[in-house]
């Protein structure tokens, strides 16, 4: 059959992801009264398929990270991620679906995928931003800074596209926008521009290595705002210091608008029934 010859060469269509994973975050709360209804035995069983769901399982998705929430905005929190955009929301339901499920009420969600960024430098970029600070090419600093940045390279790309969690206790969630006003608009500038600004953020990121994980997932068309920032830190006053530290920014000075942060520390299921009292 003859196929119409603008979709020749077109993926077949698909929810999976082409290149890296779908991510969501979910918060939740329970209703005390309604748990408090339960017997001693039926609540014993729904303690129970409340962790065996939250639990990793073989059907499951590829990420799935449980944290109590700080604050009243919510109980405790999930953050999922797998190719399958419906293997996330599966575990999400299946949650809903367990005894406990009728006690929960659903707080907050954010839905987004990881991408890389597009300020992201290449070989070729970064070597000419060595050049353009002073490197001199070709010299034994600059080819071991190459040769460094090569060996990096694939594994910042996968923990960017397809990331492990980072065994830290402390993490932050908040979605963010770059602004859109006539005296400062971040998509009226042009990309050289941006990119200035990017390298400057990247910069101050990097002062908290050893500290701080990032992952920056993208929103644009899928959810309220453009990015979801989810830090993990060694320690919950990290988590202050980098925003803090990030506001003088001018990415985030002038042009960034910030969302409801969620500050929460991992858990196993378990630990959020105890730590919650149910
Ligand atoms: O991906 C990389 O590591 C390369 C450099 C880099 C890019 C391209 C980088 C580094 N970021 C990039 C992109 Mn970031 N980031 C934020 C926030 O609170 C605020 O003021 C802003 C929220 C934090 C805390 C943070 C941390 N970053 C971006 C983007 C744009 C995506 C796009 O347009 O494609 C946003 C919205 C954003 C926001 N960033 C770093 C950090 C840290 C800690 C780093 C250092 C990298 C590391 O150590 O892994």
């Amino acid at each position: 059959m003859n196929r119409p010859h603008h979709t020749q060469n077109l993926p077949e269509p698909s929810v999976i992801s082409q290149e890296g994973w779908h991510c969501s975050h979910y918060y939740y709360s329970f209703d005390r009264s309604d748990v408090r209804g339960l017997t001693a035995e039926e609540l014993a069983i729904a303690r129970q398929e409340f962790a065996d769901v939250l639990n990793a399982s073989e059907n499951g998705p590829e990420r799935l990270q449980v944290s109590i929430v700080s604050g009243h905005k919510a109980d405790f929190g999930l953050m999922i991620m797998d190719p399958n955009p419906l293997t996330i929301d599966r575990a999400h339901q299946r949650l809903l679906n367990t005894r406990l499920g009728s006690s929960l009420s659903s707080t907050y969600s954010f839905v987004s995928v990881t991408e890389i960024s597009e300020y992201v430098p290449t070989i070729e970029q970064y070597a000419a931003r060595l050049v353009a600070e002073g490197e001199d090419e070709g010299g034994p600093s600059y080819e071991a800074k190459i040769n460094a940045y090569k060996q990096r390279e694939p594994i910042m790309r996968k923990q960017r596209l397809t990331p492990d969690f980072p065994e830290w206790p402390a993490t932050c969630f908040y979605p963010m926008n770059k602004i859109r006003l006539p005296n400062a608009n971040w998509f009226m500038m042009d990309h050289p521009e941006r990119n200035k600004l990017m390298a400057e953020h990247a910069r101050s990121g990097m002062e908290f290595a050893g500290k701080v994980h990032q992952l920056i997932t993208t929103s644009v068309g899928l959810d309220d705002w453009e990015w979801g920032v989810t830090l993990w830190a060694r320690n919950p006053e990290y988590l202050k210091d980098i925003v803090y530290r990030m506001r003088f920014d001018e990415a985030s000075a002038k042009y960034a608008e910030f969302g409801p942060f969620y500050t929460s520390y991992i858990a196993t299921p378990e630990d959020v029934l105890h730590h919650c009292g149910i």
